[in-house]
């Protein structure tokens, strides 16, 4: 063979994608290879691994049905050597490529290890661009320079301004304003009517899969039963326009809203598609912008959700190689407690946080406030290990990656990154989670009392994250009303809080035996 060997990983699934460019059908050969050191790296939800796989094995389909020589290499394959240079090795020497082309992945690790492929293989391994992105790592680069306090919200105006969307013709944002989140933070009435979940069931090729993840992968946190996840981009076009007619309208209103038994409310569920390569983010938020001009939605439902694609979606990939490998160690509140053991079962009597991990354990989903506000703030508040929380992260969502979970992990949820992606940390009390949800009254705690073993524990561990990073966290600008509220409170007051919360910390979370950084 003269031609090039195109490796195609399983978020690279994108007819368009740029290692498949300028593919020559009577020359080339992709390979995909579903291989144990990807499936185990961290134990996934075993929904995210069927999700791969099928997706993997639909895009292989859909290459040979348009003349395209495909190496596929399935995870039981007795000739699998379980890691992907080991299967790129057995492709060179099976069609003797002149070349290997890859886009570049999405985590870190894989791409140190991919620097030394070429040497490794003894032939050139060019790794392009992964221009599925608004905004290139180099792009990225050039507009952190120079700037002291990077932030989301500036960047995301930049792109609004490229792409033109929602943008007046001369260069004004619809509307009048950039952001309309101070309209986005209504709490969901009861009995307000739900959108209905679209079903994708499993064809043969899904149901092969689910047989093999069940066998091999059955004992990892999650249930695999009630897989509905979109795996061709035909299904995830469909996933896209039910959002754009039953999600978007109230996207906006309830964006932050929580309820038990409900886990999607009028999110998209739309990243796993997204991050797998079976949509684009441009395309999907054009759905959104021309739902907004057709008078399907209002404004603050299409701005919302545009931002969070244009804006959070690129500044965290953004953020994540600007600052990496170095990101990853980062624990700017030295926080070494263990996560508690019921992160992996669900099983606790605080309501909230039973519901968003039952949730995820289930559907291999929470939505943004859950992972944000509930788990994620109970992580920070209790003093977690950055590094557990994110191996957390990264293994039970159906959409995680680590250019996405980290930032937001890291940075969003537990401050690690001393504020590189946020300006201050999103501690609160349980007052949030009850304003949000109605979590609390179906809860055994009372969010209203703070102390005594009946006291909702969000409460006494913020009062106790607010004392512990004081010399911290005091100086920040953003920071001072709570600064200013604890120091009025009365010294028995403040040695009660520290005594509950040592209390709770002691029982969920204690203190890792082994340091971390
Ligand atoms: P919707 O609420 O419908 O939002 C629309 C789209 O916007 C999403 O599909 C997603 O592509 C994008 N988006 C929204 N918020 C963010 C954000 N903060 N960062 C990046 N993209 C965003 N998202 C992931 O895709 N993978 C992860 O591993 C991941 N880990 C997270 C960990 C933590 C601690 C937190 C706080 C957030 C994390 N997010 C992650 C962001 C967000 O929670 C999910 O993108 C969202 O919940 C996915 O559900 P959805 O598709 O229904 O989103
Ligand atoms: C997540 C995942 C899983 C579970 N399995 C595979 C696989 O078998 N083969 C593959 O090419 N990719 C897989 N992936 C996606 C990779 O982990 C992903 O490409 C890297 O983490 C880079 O983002
Ligand atoms: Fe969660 Fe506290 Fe509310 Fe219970 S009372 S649901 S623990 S915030």
């Amino acid at each position: 063979m003269t031609g090039h060997l195109r490796l195609v990983l399983g978020d690279q699934l994108t007819a368009t994608l740029s290692a498949l460019r300028d593919l020559d059908p009577a020359r080339d050969v992709v390979l995909l290879a579903e291989v144990r050191a990807e499936t185990e790296y961290v134990p996934h939800h075993p929904q995210k691994i069927a999700l791969v796989l099928s997706a993997m094995r639909h895009f292989a389909a859909d290459l040979r049905a348009r003349g395209v020589t495909v190496r596929y290499v399935a995870l039981d394959e007795p000739a699998n050597s379980g890691s992907l240079l080991g299967e790129v090795g057995r492709a060179v020497a099976d069609f003797m490529p002149e070349a290997v082309v890859i886009t570049e992945p999405g985590e870190w690790r894989l791409f140190a290890e991919m620097q030394r492929w070429g040497k490794h293989l003894g032939l050139p391994v060019e790794i392009r661009t992964d221009d599925r992105f608004l905004t290139s790592r180099a792009d990225f680069a050039a507009w952190m320079t120079g700037r002291k306090a990077p932030r989301m919200e500036h960047f995301y105006r930049e792109i609004r301004r490229r792409t033109g969307l929602l943008m007046t013709a001369d260069g004004k944002p619809k509307g009048g304003a950039w952001n309309y989140d101070a309209d986005n933070r209504k709490a969901l009435k009861p009995g307000t009517p739900l959108p209905p979940t679209p079903l994708f069931p499993p064809d043969r090729t899904t149901q092969a899969v689910l047989d093999l993840v069940g066998t091999r992968f059955g004992h990892h946190f999650g249930r695999l039963e009630g897989f509905n996840w979109p795996v061709t981009r035909i299904d995830a076009l469909g996933l896209l326009d039910h959002f754009i007619r039953a999600g978007l309208p109230a996207f906006g209103d309830y964006q932050d809203a929580m309820q038990d038994g409900e886990p999607f409310l009028f999110h998209s569920r739309l990243s796993a598609a997204l991050n797998i390569g079976l949509l684009e983010p441009l395309e999907v938020c054009r759905a959104a912008e021309n739902a907004y001009r057709h008078g399907l939605a209002p404004l603050n439902a299409a701005e919302g959700f545009i931002r969070q694609i244009i804006g959070w979606r690129e500044y965290v990939r953004g953020i994540y190689w600007h600052h990496m490998p170095d990101y990853a160690a980062l624990n700017a509140l030295g926080a070494d407690r263990s996560l508690p053991a019921f992160y992996w079962d669900g099983e606790t009597d605080m309501n909230c946080l039973s519901q968003a991990i039952g949730q995820t354990r289930d559907h291999a989903y929470a939505h943004h406030i859950q992972r944000l506000m509930v788990t994620g703030n109970f992580a920070l508040l209790l003093g977690v290990n950055p590094r557990e929380v994110g191996e957390w992260y990264l293994a039970v969502y159906a959409d995680a990656y680590e250019w996405v979970e980290m930032p937001n992990t890291h940075g969003m949820a537990l401050f690690a990154d001393g504020g590189v992606m946020a300006s201050k940390p999103y501690a609160a009390s349980g007052k949030y989670i009850d304003r949000m949800s109605n979590h609390c009254a179906n809860c055994r705690y009372d969010v209203k009392s703070a102390e005594g073993e009946h006291a909702c524990p969000f409460n006494a561990l913020y009062w106790d994250f607010i004392a512990r990073n004081e010399d911290r966290l005091a100086r920040n600008p953003r920071m001072a009303m709570i600064y200013r509220s604890f120091a009025k409170m009365a010294p028995a007051r403040r040695d009660a809080l520290r005594a509950r919360a040592q209390t709770l910390r002691d029982q969920y979370a204690p203190r890792c035996r082994r340091p971390r950084r």
